[in-house]
């Protein structure tokens, strides 16, 4: 047994070197306000002539949740330096961590699978491969980001993702039924999250079993609730139409969801020929009361699916012009913006109308209160917690910020013009986003802006250029563009999240239940995890446990025969923040990450005869490179 050599607890490596935050603060402060003055970083910088700028050492003052688009990632940013600062691999295979290798990776990948799914998997490593996040979103208690979870959805598979904050690392993932490519999705956010609210874009078959391939009139896109907490589809609503994006609203009633495509048609001529489509909305209490009562069928497992077409007491549709698309409720609760898209208008819905219209009471126009006509192509609507908003316009290439309540006087017939302010953006924008802006504590400080395209922006680096994110600070009057940061195929939307929201731990709990199947195995073997230096051999089956800590791995050889089954699995009981070590294969494929204090495995067939060495691929301490091993396969 080799000594198990605790490393020093609780103490950070900035605690030990890291000065060059307080020296940066204490120059700055020393610049801005003399001797004895104190002023935060944000202070600081907020007098500086430009408010992104975060020095050396500096932190930021909030965390950007960045989707990673068809990379399959989900992104972590420093607001406002722009700064990448981690990535959360999800629906694609990291080579760094080992994501769609390591056994627990897998289970998390495949236990959600549907069975036709699993069945087309089983020839083709068992996982896809591939994803294309488009929207990630926080989870809520009471009108604003609680802290626990980011939920994002897969288009390209048609799945949702949970991540956990603590360890900022995907724990569920889960395959919706009677669905075709998962697009809007948003968490509830009144009383909590709740529901995860999630559009199935295009339009199927249902069943989607090879029965009514060509009949366009069987098709259906399907609205789904998915229960935070357990990861579960609660319940399903088919629709009429398309659906696209999706918002739920500050009073944990409704739900509203974008829809295009109102034609029912199958290519694009069909698709656009009339002048409206319509939104959808949901009541969520009726739905619910709907499932009580028995009031559906079952296609693809057991999940509820409730009829809600045009016509039905659990939904009603607003006509909208021509393809809407963005959906984004106001931070005050008061009101749901429709992005026109193919119109130049966002149309108004105003919240309070939504039971006389669900009474029918009022026509569904009634429940419009405003529609100003911002410019060409709008697709998403952002808040500033004081009353503005601000539309991306993608063909106009240009953000627009305007006044809500004068939209809605010049709606009800004033001479009032709305429009403060557009700004170019470099180009083509998508989604906008403002600090803390999809919650009731949106606080009007910053703006990002991605745009899909980048053009000239940036030093040529081929046919295949980056997207551009534009930093624009909205603090004051007038929206300031202040920084270009460019970005890899293609984080369609992003969140802005107050710091102190986020709390991720610092190193892994051994008793983590990500490592409870680990310890269950090892306990069968009679190993204890953390002091594991073991060789089990069963059959052929061969069961490897050792511990890494600076600079070793606690097994320096093990030897196995050609053909067997090994499984290695390693611990890493240093616990001292940021060492996180590696573990390599060459010449397998195989190559992981283990943080500290946590557990991580692998299983292969050992086919190739001789000597393999292992090393740490995490730069770990000065003896990094000599971190290593052999692994000696004899002949069979
Ligand atoms: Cu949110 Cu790009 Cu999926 Cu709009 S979508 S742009
Ligand atoms: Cu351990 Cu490098």
């Amino acid at each position: 047994m080799t000594e198990k050599k605790p490393a020093s607890k609780g103490v950070s490596r900035r605690d030990l070197f890291g000065t060059t935050a307080k020296v940066a603060t204490l120059s700055a402060v020393g610049l801005a306000g003399g001797a004895g003055a104190f002023f935060t970083p944000a202070q600081v910088r907020a007098a500086s002539k430009n408010r992104a700028e975060v020095g050396p050492g500096d932190l930021d003052d909030y965390y950007g949740i960045w989707s990673g688009g068809q990379s399959g990632e989900v992104r972590v940013i420093g607001v406002p330096s722009m700064r990448e600062l981690m990535r959360i691999p999800v629906f694609n295979r990291c080579s760094a961590t080992g994501w769609g290798q390591t056994n627990e990776s897998r289970k998390i990948l495949m236990e959600g699978q549907l069975p036709l799914e699993r069945e087309f998997l089983a020839d083709k490593g068992g996982i896809h491969l591939n994803g294309d996040t488009h929207h990630p979103h926080m989870s809520f208690t009471d009108g604003s980001y609680d802290g626990r979870y980011i939920f994002v959805n897969d288009k390209s598979n048609s799945r949702v993702a949970r991540i956990r904050c603590d360890m900022m690392k995907v724990d569920k993932v889960i395959t919706i039924p009677n669905a075709a490519d998962i697009h809007g999705l948003r968490p509830q956010k009144y009383p909590r999250t709740g529901y995860v609210f999630a559009n199935s874009e295009h339009r199927v078959p249902l069943p989607n079993d090879g029965r009514d391939l060509n009949d366009p009139t069987k098709y259906h896109s399907v609205f789904s609730a998915i229960d935070g907490d357990t990861m579960k589809v609660s319940w399903q609503v088919i629709v009429s139409g398309n659906l696209d994006n999706v918002d739920a609203d500050y009073q944990g009633k409704y739900a509203i969801a974008s829809s295009y495509n109102s034609e029912e048609g199958v290519n694009l001529a069909d698709m656009t020929s009339s002048e409206t489509d319509h939104c959808v909305i949901f009541d969520i209490a009726a739905i619910e009361a709907g499932v009580k009562a028995g009031d559906f069928r079952t296609i693809e497992g057991d999940t509820p699916v409730l009829d809600g077409r045009k016509g039905s007491k659990y939904t009603r549709y607003i006509p909208i012009p021509n393809s809407p698309h963005g959906v984004n409720a106001t931070p005050d609760g008061k009101y749901m913006m429709i992005n026109g898209k193919l119109s130049p208008t966002v149309s108004i819905i105003e919240m309070s109308r939504l039971p006389d219209l669900f009474s029918d009471k009022i026509k569904p126009r009634d429940a419009i209160v405003g529609e100003p006509e911002l410019g060409l192509g709008p697709l998403h609507t952002a808040f500033d917690g004081r009353g503005n908003a601000f539309t991306t316009l993608f063909l106009d290439s240009q953000v627009v910020k305007w006044n809500i309540d004068k939209a809605i006087k010049s709606y009800a017939g004033s001479d009032d013009n709305p429009i403060l302010q557009k700004i170019d953006v470099h180009y083509q924008p998508g989604h906008n986003h403002t600090s803390m802006g999809e919650t009731k504590d949106a606080d009007g400080q910053w703006l990002v802006s991605l745009n899909k395209f980048s053009k000239d922006r940036f030093i040529n680096v081929g046919p295949l250029k980056p997207e551009n994110d534009q930093l624009i600070d909205i603090s004051g009057d007038e929206m300031k563009l202040v920084h270009d940061g460019p970005t890899f195929a293609e984080p369609h939307d992003c969140i802005i999240v107050e710091r102190s929201i986020l709390n991720p731990a610092q190193t892994w709990n051994m008793n983590d239940p990500q490592f409870a199947d680990l310890r269950a195995m090892a306990k069968a073997d009679g190993v204890i995890l953390d002091e594991a230096e073991h060789v089990i051999r069963d059959g052929n089956k061969v069961r490897v446990y050792m511990h890494s800590v600076a600079p070793s791995f606690s097994l320096e050889e093990f030897t196995v025969k050609q053909g067997d089954e090994v499984t290695i699995v390693i611990t890493n009981i240093d616990d001292l923040d940021d060492l996180t070590h590696g573990f390599t294969l060459s010449n397998h494929g195989i190559c992981f990450e283990i943080a500290p204090q946590a557990s991580a495995s692998v299983t292969f067939t050992a086919s190739m005869p001789g000597v393999h060495w292992f090393y740490c691929q995490w730069f770990c301490h000065a003896l990094h490179m000599e971190m290593r091993g052999r692994m000696l396969v004899e002949k069979a």
